[in-house]
């Protein structure tokens, strides 16, 4: 069976993720390449009605519900749409992934990351990506984009966390991309969004012609 690639974008919020999802998809279809962007949590309907309850600052989830909907979404979307996907040869980008509940449940909740590593292995079908950008910057930066982009829209359950929190998940990326330094590579997410595609661009082309 044909197998495409693979490609996830992660990091803080407001890092840039959605942007490069877009832009690299850009450029890879300009060199005549399949390519489908997707994104966590969503991606799927279902998924969509997950994220809508996931982010919404008006509920109070206890921890574990919420690690729970981020595993229910991703085995939506892995069965859905990213195995078909990849199936048929296509590159995947995907906004979010497996290393956003390590990030986020795992260093910013603190729950046990060899638990969540068995719990990410049964959500994703042990589908795991071939190559992983987390796009690195402050805390501080990131919120004040995310800020910055929404307006006067509500902010979402995240971005009502203190800083503190969101610290320890960008100290969770880094320390997903020190683990595995072959599948995860750090990109300064504060360069010029060009410079930032055309670093990604330039890996990916490397690991196809590998
Ligand atoms: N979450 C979780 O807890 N567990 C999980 O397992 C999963 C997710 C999968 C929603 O994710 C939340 O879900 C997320 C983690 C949690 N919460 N947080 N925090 P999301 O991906 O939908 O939401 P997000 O991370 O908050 O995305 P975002 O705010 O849309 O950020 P982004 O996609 O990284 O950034 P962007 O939209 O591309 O850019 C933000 C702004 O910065 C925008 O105005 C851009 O024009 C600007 N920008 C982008 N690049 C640049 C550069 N290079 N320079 C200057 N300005 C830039």
């Amino acid at each position: 069976m044909a197998r495409g690639m693979f490609i996830t974008l992660e990091g803080g919020e407001g890092s840039g993720k959605t942007t490069q999802a877009a832009l690299v998809a850009e450029a890879l279809r300009a060199a005549g390449r399949r390519v489908m962007v997707t994104h966590e949590p969503g991606g799927t309907r279902a998924g969509e009605a997950i994220r809508a309850i996931f982010l919404d600052p008006a509920l109070k989830l206890e921890v574990a519900a919420e690690l729970l909907l981020a595993l229910a979404d991703r085995a939506q979307h892995v069965r859905e749409r990213l195995q078909p996907a990849l199936a048929t040869g296509e590159i995947v980008i995907s906004d979010r992934y497996c290393d956003s509940t390590v990030a986020y449940q795992g260093y910013g909740r603190g729950f046990d990351l060899k638990l969540l590593a068995d719990l990410n292995r049964l959500a994703s079908d042990g589908l795991r990506p071939d190559l992983t950008f987390v796009l690195d910057c402050s805390a501080e930066i990131g919120l004040a984009r995310s800020r910055a982009r929404r307006a006067a829209a509500a902010a979402d359950r995240f971005e009502g966390e203190r800083l503190e929190f969101h610290r320890r998940v960008r100290d969770g990326f880094l320390a997903l991309a020190r683990d595995e330094p072959d599948r995860v590579m750090v990109i300064d997410a504060t360069a010029p969004r060009a410079a930032v595609t055309a670093r990604i661009v330039a890996a990916i082309t490397a690991r196809m012609a590998s």
